[in-house]
Formats: structure tokens, sequence, C-alpha cells
């Protein structure tokens, strides 16, 4: 399986976290991606090739343009400013207080654009996540030109909380969704976008919320309880033609395989009904027990189970690494998914 990472990515590098009220080292940490490609390259999967650089029009097709112009600048303006550190927003507009307006200078937008206090954008987080991005795309051109069946794309920063024109749970381009238009272009008809990662890729359901081309099905740890909060839950179902097209599958925390795996049957199940041309799958391996963000309790063997289950599908199928924060563990897991995958 052709595996894509872009050096470019560790650009997105923020010193700092914000986490239960202190400040600490980020979670999403700069060496989850190298932790990642070793594992890989030690199991047969490399070289990790880099990607070439895809035009912003692709980007784009998802987000809003006003958006995207926006993360490109924000930092350039924070300077302009006189202020030292990352930029990050300091006051938000809510969703019950006032009428929603744009923003007019770059403390509104930031409140505007950005929907959590973990996300802060450095000098150079734009050139990281947009080369998460072309890795992204580097894997959909591979299935869109039928050269092989499968690909993973090692993206850091992640993606799926980061919606048409919002950005936070550490996402500021949703590579995967992305990725999934990118492949609708090219010709598939239907595409499907399944999304284990322990969190609800909220920004990927709305992003594709009105579509009937575009199913998106995620299990994820009950936004009762756990990010983003406030999406997530199973009464989502989607709007207009995509009523019927996203499939939301919450579960509690301490969910083990055996109701992890009922839930992944109703996924496939889903997925099989829908019938789609390509698939792409936000791989979180946060689900795994004794993540320190996370509460679901997979073990490693239980990825080489959803690599093998997600294979029966029998779909060219892109891999997009999202979530995983046990730094010495997630490069395993991911192995253990792609090995799954491929039946070694
Ligand atoms: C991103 B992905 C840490 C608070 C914990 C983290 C949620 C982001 C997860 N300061 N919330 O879906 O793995
Ligand atoms: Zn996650």
């Amino acid at each position: 399986m052709k595996c894509f990472h872009a050096p470019e990515q560790a650009l997105h590098a923020p010193t700092s976290e914000l986490n239960r009220g202190t400040m600490g080292p980020p979670f999403e940490a700069v060496s989850r991606a190298a932790t990642v490609a070793d594992a890989l390259t030690a199991a047969g999967f490399g070289p990790l090739a880099p990607p070439p650089t895809f035009p912003d029009a692709i980007v784009a097709r998802v987000h809003d343009a006003g958006f995207l112009e926006f993360l490109r600048t924000a930092h350039d303006q924070w300077q302009v400013l006189g202020r030292d550190g990352d930029a990050m927003p300091m006051c938000w507009p809510g969703t019950t207080m006032y009428p929603l307006r744009p923003g007019a200078n770059l403390d509104a937008k930031l409140g505007h654009y950005c929907f959590d206090i973990m996300t802060p954008i450095t000098a150079t987080s734009w050139i990281a996540a947009r080369a998460s991005v072309n890795t992204a795309l580097a894997g959909a051109r591979m299935l869109a030109d039928g050269g092989q069946g499968s690909a993973f794309a090692l993206c850091r920063p992640p993606g799926h909380h980061a919606g048409i024109a919002a950005y936070g749970g550490y996402c500021f381009l949703n590579s995967a969704a992305v990725a999934a238009q990118y492949l609708r272009d090219k010709g598939a008809r239907r595409v499907a976008v399944f999304d284990p990662d322990y969190h609800h890729g909220n920004g990927t359901q709305q992003i594709f919320y009105d579509r009937d081309d575009v199913l998106y099905v995620s299990i994820h740890a009950d936004p009762q309880t756990d990010f983003p909060f406030f999406s997530g839950f199973a009464d989502e179902v989607g709007i207009g033609a995509g009523e019927g097209f996203n499939l939301n599958l919450p579960l509690p925390r301490g969910t083990g395989w055996t109701e992890w795996e009922q839930a992944l049957e109703a996924a496939m199940a889903a997925l099989t009904r829908f019938a789609p041309d390509a698939l792409v799958i936000s791989l979180g391996v946060d689900t795994l027990e004794g993540d320190p963000l996370c509460h679901f309790r997979l073990h490693s063997d239980d990825f080489a189970r959803l690599g093998q289950r997600v294979a029966r599908l029998g779909l060219p199928t892109l891999f997009v690494l999202e979530g995983g924060y046990q730094l010495d563990l997630i490069g395993r897991n991911v192995v253990r998914t792609l090995q799954g995958f491929l039946n070694r």
C-alpha cells in the first residue's frame, strides 16, 4: 500500500496546549507523525512519498473562501498587531447571544471561525495544514487514477473537526473531506467517508450534511460526555437531499471491542447499502485503551480486525490519519490496521 507524508506538516508545532485549565505540552504533538512513519517503515510500508502541491482551488471545493483567506493570513495579522506567540481567539459569538456577524477585525474573526481553545495558529500552521491536505490528495489521486486499490495518507494536523468555515479540535483543513470531494470530481459517483476516530467528525458531517452523493458514517464517543459535545448525536441524519446519508453511532465511555464491533457492523451495513465507488477512512487510533484523551477500550489486535472488516467491502480505499495520542503506540496500531486490511 502506497503511503504519503509531507515533511512540511511538521511546521505546525505549537509550544503548549491549554488542557483542563493548565498549560502543558500539546497532545497533538509534531512527533506523532514521526512515530507513525517509523512504524510504517519498519513494517515494510515505506518509503513514504512526499505529495505534490495541489491547487488551492481543490481545497475551496469544500471550504469557504473567506475562511481560507483568514487561515492563510491570521498569524501575519497577529504579528502586525505586535503580538507574540500563537494566534488564539478570546471571545466567541456563542450561538444564542447575538445575531451572527462575520466579525470585522482579527479578534472578531478568530472568535467567528474558531470553536475552541486547543487549536492555536502559529506562523507556519497554514503551510503545515495545506501540506496535510496535499498528502490526502496524493492518496486520492492514486485511487482516482485507478493505479492502486488503497493508500495511506499520514496526515497531521488532523482534519475531521474542520468545517466549511470553522476550525478547532486540532484541525484547520478537512483533509478527508477534500479528498472525498476530489474523488467525486474525478468521476466517482458516490463516495463514503467512514470515521472510526474516538471523536465525532463534526466538520466532515457539516460539509456533506445536505448531500446524497457523499455518505458520512461515524462511530464515536457520545457527545453528551465527549468533544465535540454539540455534534454527533444519533438523530443527526442529514438534511434535504442529504437526509438518510449521515449516520452517527455514538457509544458510551468504556466501550470495548464487543460493543464497538456491533457498531462497526451497523456502519458496514450502511456502507454496503450505499455502494460507493470509493471509500475514505478517517483513521483515528485514539480508541485504544489508555489513550490520554479518550475512553474506549480497543486493543492493538482490534485494529487488525477493523482493517480486515473494511477490506471486505472491496472498495478503493484511502486511509487518512486523524487522532491517536499514546505516542509510543499510534504507529503500531496504524500498521495493524493496514496489515489487517491487506490480510497480512
Ligand atoms: C481531535 B481528534 C485537550 C482536550 C481534549 C481533544 C479533542 C480533539 C481531538 N485540551 N479534547 O478527533 O482526535
Ligand atoms: Zn479523535
